[in-house]
């Protein structure tokens, strides 16, 4: 039986791990859980699961929760969730927490020897640098989620690392992958949440309509695997069947196959190196999908995507600054109040205005991340204007 901690349970991730959970009681149990503002979610999953302590955003909802459940122990924000990861009883964290946030438990889960299977991107995007470090001095996996990674890490299995020649990552194009630049200038967020193959939360979605979530996953790759980034290649695959792949110096690829469902990667996360059957999971049909479809990932129609290299590359401050202008544009995008060729504009910009400055502790990533955030905060509000 293996002991979960699962953060952001309420969240697109987070519903697909009690999934799997629910369907293989005699292999998982949560045992903690986080959620965010959704109580009324939280409140029906108690009913099925068998958790002794939760964590919540804010206060106010603790009595409520304790009218229903008075034998949960609550703690709440982000200093809650920290609690969690240090105190609770576990074998994996799965982090599913979305945004910067997630970044501090799984450090922490680090450090307290726990292995944590990843799908927070900003863990390795922001502080790739730190996690790093940590893992060198803590026994413990970091396990991908992601279904890219995922992809990599299954073709991996097996394999010498140095006999890798290179990563190749694959990416659908996101909902504007057949827009050009100019068409880019007029498109709405109704059409932007309209992903071409996978069922994600609305700012990944957005994301990975900007490439900046390829860009993420070019970065987290290179932590993930020690491999640099010269050798990790983006392509365009719109089917989205073949995951990822990684080649080798015999001329080999190893490719993972699957239908686009989520639950297969963090399946794989929490058993592997085994396999469970999941009746639910729709095969792959070779044969019914019969062509599939690769191409350039362009750098000019996706500056997002090679900035992600340059400020990989670069490291120190830069991807927090990245991640931080990234977040609020993003979002303010979501809210209508800039265009989606504005939310590119606005994090070039705001790495390209930064300066270069090393990272030695979380204080100097919460900056950098907070520069990000207040450099795209102004820059939205003068476009507001205008
Ligand atoms: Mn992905």
């Amino acid at each position: 039986m293996k002991r979960i901690l699962l953060l952001g349970a309420s969240g697109s991730i987070g519903k697909q791990t009690i999934d799997i959970v629910k369907k293989h009681p005699e292999d998982y149990e949560i045992v903690a859980l986080s959620v965010g503002n959704n109580i009324n979610f939280l409140m029906d999953i108690l009913k099925e699961l068998n958790v002794n302590r939760i964590c919540i955003k804010e206060d106010k909802d603790i009595n409520t929760i304790k009218e229903e459940y008075p034998e949960i122990d609550i703690v709440s924000g982000d200093e809650g969730l920290l609690t969690l990861v240090r105190e609770c009883e576990y074998d994996i964290l799965v982090n599913a927490l979305v945004g910067f946030v997630g970044f501090m438990p799984t450090y922490e889960a680090i450090k307290t020897n726990h292995d944590v299977a990843l799908a927070n991107k900003e863990s390795l995007v922001v502080g790739g640098e730190l996690i790093e470090k940590a893992l060198k001095e803590h026994d413990v996996e970091l396990i991908p989620v992601d279904s890219e990674h995922s992809a990599i890490y299954q073709a991996i299995n097996g394999n010498r690392k140095e006999d890798i020649n290179k990563l190749i990552i694959t990416a659908s194009g996101g909902a504007f992958r057949n827009k050009s630049r100019e068409e880019l200038k007029e498109v709405t967020l109704e059409d932007a949440l309209n992903h071409p193959n996978w069922l994600m939360g609305d700012k990944i979605t957005i994301d990975s309509a900007t490439m900046m979530n390829k860009g993420f996953e070019v970065i987290e790759a290179h932590y993930l695997f020690g491999v640099d980034y010269d050798d990790i290649e983006v392509i365009i695959h719109e089917e989205s069947i073949i995951h990822s792949m990684v080649e080798y110096i015999d001329g080999s690829l190893i490719a993972q196959l699957a239908t686009a469902d989520m639950r297969l990667p963090i399946q794989y996360a929490l058993s592997k190196p085994a396999r469970l059957f999941n009746p639910t999971n729709e095969r792959l049909d070779l044969i019914k999908t019969g062509i599939l479809h690769f191409k350039e990932a362009d750098y000019r129609r996706y500056p997002l995507l090679a900035l992600a290299y340059e400020v990989g590359k670069k490291g120190g401050n830069l991807p927090a600054v990245m991640n931080g202008a990234n977040d609020i544009s993003n979002l303010a995008f979501r809210n209508g109040e800039i265009s989606f060729i504005d939310i590119e504009d606005i994090i070039i910009k705001a790495v390209h205005y930064a300066k270069y400055e090393e990272i030695n502790d979380i204080d100097d990533l919460i900056r950098a991340n907070q520069f990000g955030n207040d450099f795209a905060y102004r820059e939205i509000e003068e476009r507001k204007h205008r």
